[in-house]
């Protein structure tokens, strides 16, 4: 992360494996002891006397998880420069480079960075264009107590260990330059260059959650060694080719205008007074993109609530991973926009919780499987944290595991389904299975004790877990159906499903939150998990379930459009699947409204670099609202292919490419006033492709590989 700054640039750097605390098992000995208790309580409906027995048995050990913190900072001095023209920084999201450049007394000054993935170093180029003109001062410092700085000639080495904890880390730079280079301890002095090169590594301890004994210095070591006799030239190269062979795959536009070229924080304010900046929306989506590439491969942590990008030893939330919403949305835009590796990470994060979440789910409910509450961290914590009325939510196994589910939908990987997804998801549902007990008023199965996330505290079934439930439960039986595998356990899922409490439509002609009748319409809470069906599920759809979906839609108008960040980005998803482009774009203007930081108020907007702003800063809308914007133009959950659902009148114009759907296609599309003039599918595993084109459903069988274009007219 660049720090703006000509005279003094503060280049922050992040290694995603730095966090507070160490190996730990979160779950509370005991605390299955006073589950019958807790859920009498509930069902006698005195939530609050639950709550209190729950918080001093009954919640995780300790009660909050674990903070992801920044590493260090890199201060680059440019004395002389007080006085320039012409200055420039940008980010150029087609190759992933960051530059600046201005000009002093005719001499032109550039600085290009860049974080490699192939080779695992942060690249400084800094440069001008007569010899001997550059001269600057560099070093690292950091925001952690325990800091040291080394420097030898030209590399310098800064070492940090977090306060509460096991992990410690070193970083080091190694600095090319044609200029003369003077070092002090904590300094190095470049002057008379015409470039210098600065290469950046660091690493931490972490191994994985169990394991710390990681040797940062030989990690770092290691990267240097790797990088030895490759040019400045070839890293450049080989980071650009890695980067696009995932960016490329996909385009969206909208059509351009004049406002293409204007700076971001011009553009934006511009924007929330004349929102016809199609093009904006456009790079949005790219946005997300560039960030999901840049915060989430195959082998890395999967994007925290702030990416990577974290700037406080004590960030908002931790910067962890809360699983009500903020750790999924995450990953909403991956598959439908052709990023299908940047899930893995998430995957392994799942695949851990399954093991933690085995021990919590026997300690604190006696039951076999897994679970996972509302909140993990780089530990693997699954147990309730924070207060009951909120953290005994145990929705999160479920939701997680309908991501590894999705990407089956999208890829059609048996493989995957069998030694990876199903595991997890059997196990996810077997908690469960034993965990839905009868309620004794309507005798439905339902989920208790929970919450609807983060609203009206512990309850006896809330609608949202019973969606994820179910949807859960519903993938269970198709996945051992594939597959040919545990059709016992399928079979009893099937007598459960009929029996889970179902969703209601109450006296205002609302989906009910609850399984009573008590929704408030002039609730404006930022959480509308009750939706959970509609969106990113699809237990209520247009086509099973017109009536549902109607109250759906009627409870997302009580609840208005105005929230925070992930929620206005939430809100364009289910406008999406409502198929009401028009509102969705509402949203969409909401969620360009510039943010200061100094705005503490819970209404979401965007940062002048296009950041999500909660506010403070969350990645969840950069990844939710892109997420939502292409759910208008494609959607693929009703076991068909729905083409230009939801086209705002805002957005007449545009095409989109490499945009992927569930049956394993790959879809190319473009639209002129608002009608479809090209379209082509292709088929990357062979299904029986079902799409309704302009309102007209076709099907065909597929082939392998092959391309299904349709000329002009639909
Ligand atoms: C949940 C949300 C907050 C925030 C936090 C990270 O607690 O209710 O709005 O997103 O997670």
């Amino acid at each position: 992360m660049v720090f703006g700054g000509v005279v003094r640039e503060r280049i922050q750097f992040n290694e995603e494996t730095l966090w507070t605390g160490g190996p730990h098992d979160y779950s509370h000995p005991g605390a299955s002891d006073y589950l019958d208790t807790i859920r009498q309580l509930v069902f006698a409906g005195k939530p609050r006397e639950a709550e209190n027995i729950a918080m001093e048995h009954f919640m995780s050990l300790p009660l909050g998880q674990k903070a992801y913190q920044p590493f260090g900072d890199l201060y680059i001095d440019f004395p002389g420069h007080e006085k320039y023209t012409n200055y420039q920084r940008s980010l150029d999201i087609s190759e992933a480079l960051s530059r600046v450049s201005y000009q002093i007394k005719g001499l032109t000054y550039t600085r290009e960075v860049f974080s490699s993935v192939p080779d695992q170093v942060i690249v400084i180029r800094l440069t001008v264009n007569e010899m001997k003109k550059l001269s600057f001062n560099l070093g690292f410092d950091s925001p952690h107590l325990q800091k040291s700085v080394t420097t030898s000639g030209s590399r310098q080495t800064l070492t940090v260990a977090v306060k509460d904890g096991a992990l410690n880390g070193m970083a080091r730079l190694r600095l090319e330059t044609d200029g003369i280079v003077t070092d002090s301890v904590q300094t190095i002095k470049i002057t008379e260059a015409g470039t210098a090169t600065i290469y950046l590594a660091a690493a931490t301890n972490f191994v994985n959650f169990k394991d710390v004994s990681g040797d940062p210095a030989k990690r770092v070591d290691d990267y240097f060694a790797a990088i030895k006799g490759k040019s400045y030239k070839q890293i450049r190269k080989a980071h650009i080719a890695d980067y696009q062979q995932l960016f490329n795959r996909f385009d969206i536009g909208f059509g351009s205008n004049n406002r293409d070229s204007l700076p971001m924080d011009q553009r934006l304010r511009i924007f929330s007074k004349s929102p016809e900046d199609p093009g904006l929306i456009a790079l949005y989506v790219q946005y997300g993109r560039y960030l999901m590439i840049s915060s989430s491969r195959p082998g890395t942590m999967p994007a925290n609530l702030q990416g990577i990008w974290n700037q406080d030893l004590e960030p908002a939330w931790d910067s962890k991973y809360t699983t009500n919403i903020n750790a999924e949305m995450n990953y909403w835009p991956v598959e439908v926009t052709n990023l299908s590796e940047c899930h893995e990470p998430f995957f392994k994060l799942i695949e851990e919780c399954a093991q933690t979440g085995a021990v919590t789910a026997k300690v604190h409910y006696r039951a076999d499987g897994w679970i996972l509450h509302h909140n993990t961290d780089i530990w693997r914590g699954t147990a309730p944290i924070n207060h009951a009325n909120h953290g005994i939510w145990v929705g999160g196994s479920g939701w997680t595991s309908s991501h590894l589910w999705e990407h089956f939908l999208f890829t059609r990987d048996t493989a995957f389904l069998r030694n990876r997804a199903w595991p997890i998801m059997r196990e996810a549902a077997r908690f469960y299975s034993q965990y839905l007990i009868p309620d004794p008023k309507t005798g439905w199965l339902i989920s208790t004790p929970s919450n609807s996330p983060e609203i009206g505290g512990l309850v006896a079934g809330p609608t949202m877990d019973h969606q994820i439930i179910r949807t859960l439960f519903n993938s269970c039986v198709e996945a051992s159906d594939i597959l040919n595998e545990d059709q016992k356990f399928a079979a009893k899922l099937k007598v459960l499903i009929p029996k889970i409490a179902p969703n209601q439509i109450g006296r205002l002609g609302q989906l009910q939150e609850w399984m009573q009748d008590v929704d408030d319409p002039n609730e404006k809470h930022r959480h509308v998990s009750f939706l959970w069906g509609v969106h990113p599920g699809n237990d209520i759809t247009w086509e099973k379930s017109p009536e549902l979906m109607k109250a759906a839609r009627q409870s997302l108008l009580f609840r208005g459009d105005d929230g925070t960040g992930w929620s206005l980005a939430w809100k364009i998803n289910f406008w999406a699947r409502f198929l009401d482009g028009d509102h969705a774009y509402e949203l969409i203007k909401l969620l360009f409204r510039v943010k200061d930081e100094a705005n503490v108020n819970w209404s979401g907007g965007s940062y002048i670099n296009l950041f999500d702003s909660h506010p403070p800063f969350q990645i969840d809308g950069n990844f939710g609202a892109p997420a939502g914007i292409v759910e208008l133009l494609v959607q693929s959950h009703q076991g068909f292919i729905d083409i230009l659902p939801a086209l705002p009148a805002a957005l007449p114009n545009g095409h989109i490419k490499g945009v992927c759907a569930r049956g394993g296609f790959e879809l190319d599309l473009e639209w002129k006033a608002g009608k479809l003039t090209g379209l082509s599918v292709l088929s990357k595993a062979g299904a029986v492709c079902k799409i309704r084109i302009q309102g007209k459903m076709i099907e065909f069988p597929t082939s392998k590989g092959n391309l299904y274009a349709w000329g002009k007219d639909f």
